[in-house]
């Protein structure tokens, strides 16, 4: 039996440089070389493979990969009506985008009932629909989906949205959003015992670096009779270590903040008598 893991990503599109760094921050050294489909780790029993992402969910339920990468969009859509062996472990926080439903701006009052409705998504769509009791006709296409309300093929569409920038362009209003999606990073329920260990691994070091991303240190020096207004206007940070400093009435305050820190906390923090304030990325976190 086959002791090594493998991970699908995205060979070429907006997943994969994401999920290559994602990888690589991760511990897991790869170098790929031209077009090739494996890459094998030289640090870890892990190989990494480059695929469609349509073809992950699938790859992820047959076994032939173990991990992957992959839109929570195509995760749902590729699964949705089957029984399939992938599990979602966590939300990874890039390639955020919704699903939503959107009509020619002179219809934007539309309602849905007995339209005809284009979309790459048909089994998202068809719940969304059967689950608001709405009677419409779903019909599947890939690619230029904005197009074919304008060439007779539909009354309005249901694509991906990120900016908005394609729906305005084409003179589309959304309407709806039926999907938020993010990437997410899925894995076969059934892997061996041994697969399990370096599967968790992967998993717990990739938490670690999601985790970092939103986290800052902060560090600052506060007078003693504040110390409780400042530790309550530190975000998301569980129990702030406290130094005494050799001036009696002053402390040192050092908190993992695992929630942005704006500029508005940084005054706030001042205003309470808080000084030199250093906020510093974190670059990996193990709970
Ligand atoms: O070749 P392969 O099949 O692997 O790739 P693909 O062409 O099917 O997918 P790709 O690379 O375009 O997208 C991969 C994933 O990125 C999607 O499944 C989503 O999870 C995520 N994602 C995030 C997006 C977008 N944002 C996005 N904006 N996928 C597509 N779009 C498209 C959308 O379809 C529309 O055409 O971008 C346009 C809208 O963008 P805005 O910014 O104008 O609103
Ligand atoms: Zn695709």
């Amino acid at each position: 039996m086959k002791n090594r893991l493998t991970i699908a990503i995205q060979k070429g599109g907006r997943l994969s440089d994401q999920s290559k760094d994602l990888i690589k921050k991760s511990g897991i050294n790869f170098s790929t070389k031209g077009d090739k489909l494996l890459a094998k780790s030289n640090n870890l029993p892990i190989d990494i493979l480059f695929v469609r992402d349509d073809d992950i969910p699938s790859l992820v339920s047959n076994g032939d990969a173990d991990l992957a990468i992959v839109g929570e969009n195509v995760l749902i859509e590729k699964t949705l009506f089957k029984k399939n062996n992938t599990v979602k472990v966590l939300d990874l926080g890039f390639s955020k985008c919704r699903l939503s439903i959107a009509a020619p701006d002179n219809k934007k009052n539309m309602r849905l009932a007995n339209k005809k409705i284009a979309t790459s998504y048909p089994n998202i769509l068809k719940k969304y629909l059967s689950d608001n009791n709405i009677n419409a006709t779903v019909t599947n296409i890939h690619g230029s989906v904005e197009l074919t309300p304008y060439i007779g093929m539909s009354d309005c569409i249901c694509d991906l949205v990120s900016s908005g920038a394609t729906l305005e362009a084409n003179n589309l209003k959304e309407i709806k959003v039926i999907l938020n999606s993010q990437a997410v990073l899925i894995k076969n329920k059934k892997l061996s015992k041994n697969k399990i260990l370096i599967a968790e691994k992967v998993i717990n070091r990739m938490e670690g670096v999601i985790n970092a991303i939103e986290s800052k240190y902060v560090m600052l020096n506060a007078d003693t009779k504040n110390l409780k207004d400042i530790c309550k206007l530190l975000p998301g940070s569980e129990s702030p270590t406290i130094i005494p400093l050799e001036d009696e009435n002053k402390v040192a305050i050092h908190a993992l903040c695992q929630e942005p820190i704006f500029w508005e906390t940084m005054e706030q923090l001042k205003n309470k008598g808080a000084s030199s304030i250093l906020v510093m990325p974190v670059e990996k976190i193990l709970n």
